[in-house]
């Protein structure tokens, strides 16, 4: 050991960022997120011997948010280096927007060296502690030997359920000095490999055979547990109407006859029986409040949860998503035959409440009414565009009307709600499926968190169309402080900034919308241009978004 060394060759021993590029790279690793430093130069040494492609962005806070993305598209633990001190810290957000979303983020952290530690190096802090409440392992490597298994460690722990974010970083001096790497690893864990929940299911049975308004509330676990083909199953089979949130949403295609989503208040609220499978009773489902009182609710997720559900839960089932869902469709045969009546009333509701939309997505106005965005680009998705949302209110009204056919294609921030995350998300979707379109929907607030971005965009060709909202305020606050107070503080931006004219300037291309007519043509160059784009769509103001709460 204990050779320095920038070598990427060596007989028997290979320097400690040639280590962990090589366990990235056998255990299916093929894109490292990052922004240079010193501290992390043997890696990207490692990377380049090893073919992991480098990705660097113009801020941490973008490569994080990438690597989650990665996971998010892929289902593979997505990778970030964060060079030492303030690259660690810029990718802090990431860290909790990917432990809300239990997303399997893995952040290699650059580290002063071990040897002088305490000394007073540039850029020496101890990340662990601050880290360690956002991950499920945060940990230091105290050696060249130990750098194989701890990458190893924070790979397979990032996946295994609950899935969630890992750290470890490399003291400067263990990660350029030398060590022979061990035999390979164990492979990573595999949902498939989840066995049925070992209790609860006889009585969540019974609870649904017997229900005449069943209902299926699912969420982002069902993604990560590789659960969607057993649900398709089990709702399409028994005929249960299925509502879909965070990365659940395409797991079941908008167009099925069971999926619903503006039913959503009717059907949850009316439903005699619940199942709610691989989401919390969080706020998006008011603490489990949006359900009736009288409904039974049965809990499905792929693990014991981490904190206590908000309402008692009639059957809890903790286990692999799909295998459990499996064994409650083979115990319900029949069930199919009672929810007829049920089915035929949500869609009802469904349909009522999509033809009231007519008006809003065929207004006429300029500045445009953010539906109208909406039902222009929608006309151009394909099945299988994924759409990346990162803003306020021009995101939420995207959640209401833009359909999914396929999971993996709606990513928004999820539960931690970061502004500025979607860049980084759109640059990874692109990467991992370049022969998609990537639509990235962005707040002109929320551009200016991570809009420089597009000059990481033009620079790795990863060519995304964004479209923006361009309102000239901050909405999601705006309103809401105006209809509290009766008037706002800092809720105001330029208006009609020209985000397009900075897109441009970065290497991409830009589109000002000012009128409806105007849209359809602009995006359908913003598609062709071969470049990343920019589409700036002029929105009114004063359109307020019909919101309940936001904050509890
Ligand atoms: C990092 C971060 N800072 C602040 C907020 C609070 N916040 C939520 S929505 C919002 C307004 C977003 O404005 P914009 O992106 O322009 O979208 P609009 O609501 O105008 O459509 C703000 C400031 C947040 N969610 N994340
Ligand atoms: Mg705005």
């Amino acid at each position: 050991m204990s050779r320095m060394s920038t070598q990427t060759e060596s007989k028997t021993k290979l320097h400690g960022g040639r280590l962990v590029a090589r366990r990235l790279k056998q255990h299916g690793v093929t894109k490292l997120f990052t922004l240079s430093g010193g501290h992390l130069f043997s890696i990207y040494d490692g990377c380049r011997a090893e073919g992991i492609d480098l990705i660097d962005t113009r801020h941490e806070q973008a490569a994080a948010f990438a690597a989650e993305g990665w996971a998010k598209v892929t289902r593979t633990p997505g990778v970030a280096a964060l060079t030492a001190g303030p690259g660690v810290t810029n990718g802090m957000s990431a860290l909790g927007s990917a432990q809300m979303n239990a997303s399997p983020l893995v952040v290699l952290g650059g580290r002063a060296p071990a040897m002088r530690w305490g000394q007073g190096s540039l850029q020496e802090i101890d990340h662990v502690p601050f880290v360690r409440p956002l991950t499920k392992l945060a940990a230091t490597a105290g050696s060249t030997d130990e750098i194989p298994g701890l990458v190893d460690d924070a790979l397979a722990t990032a996946l295994r359920p609950h899935s969630g974010p890992t750290f470890v970083d490399f003291p400067l001096d263990h990660v350029f000095m030398e060590a022979e790497e061990p035999g390979p690893s164990a492979p990573l864990p595999d949902p498939a490999d989840e066995p049925v929940a070992p209790v609860g299911l006889e009585r969540a049975i019974a609870l649904l055979r017997d229900a005449e308004r069943p209902v299926i509330m699912a969420g982002t676990n069902v993604w990560w547990g590789h659960g969607e083909e057993a649900l398709l199953r089990l709702v399409s089979e028994r005929r249960i109407p299925v509502f879909l949130n965070g990365m659940a949403r395409g797991c079941v295609p908008a167009d099925h006859e069971l999926f619903f989503s503006r039913a959503r208040g009717a059907g949850l609220t009316n439903a005699d029986v619940a199942l709610v499978v691989g989401v919390p009773m969080d706020f998006r489902l008011g603490f489990g409040g949006a359900f009736g009182e009288a409904a039974e609710i049965i809990v499905l997720d792929r693990a014991e949860p981490l904190r206590d559900h908000p309402r008692e839960p009639a059957a809890e089932l903790y286990g692999g998503i799909g295998a459990t869902l499996d064994a409650l469709r083979e115990g319900t045969a029949g069930l199919q035959d009672a929810t007829g009546p049920w089915v035929k009333q949500l869609r009802g509701v469904e349909r009522e409440k999509r033809s009231a939309e007519t008006a809003e997505l065929t207004d006429d106005r300029a500045p445009l009414h953010p539906m109208r965005i909406y039902h222009e680009l929608g006309a151009l998705l394909d099945r299988n565009a994924i759409v990346v949302g990162d803003g306020g209110d021009f995101v939420s009204y995207a959640g209401r009307v833009v359909d999914s056919y396929e999971p993996g294609c709606w990513i928004d921030p999820g539960p931690f709600g970061c502004l500025g995350s979607g860049t980084g998300y759109a640059l990874a979707a692109k990467l991992a499926h370049p022969g998609r379109q990537v639509v990235l929907l962005h707040g002109d607030g929320a551009f200016g968190f991570s809009g420089l971005e597009y000059d990481t965009l033009a620079r790795h060709g990863v060519n995304v169309v964004g479209v923006m909202g361009n309102n000239g305020i901050w909405a999601l606050e705006k309103h809401p402080m105006e209809f509290l107070y009766g008037y706002s503080v800092v809720a105001d931006l330029r208006p009609q900034t020209r985000y397009d004219t900075v897109v441009e300037a970065l290497g991409g291309h830009g589109e000002l919308v000012r009128t409806p007519a105007e849209l359809r043509p602009a995006l359908e160059r913003a598609f062709a241009a071969g470049r990343p784009a920019l589409v700036n769509v002029l929105q009114d103001p004063n359109v307020v978004y019909p919101r309940k709460s936001n904050l509890a």
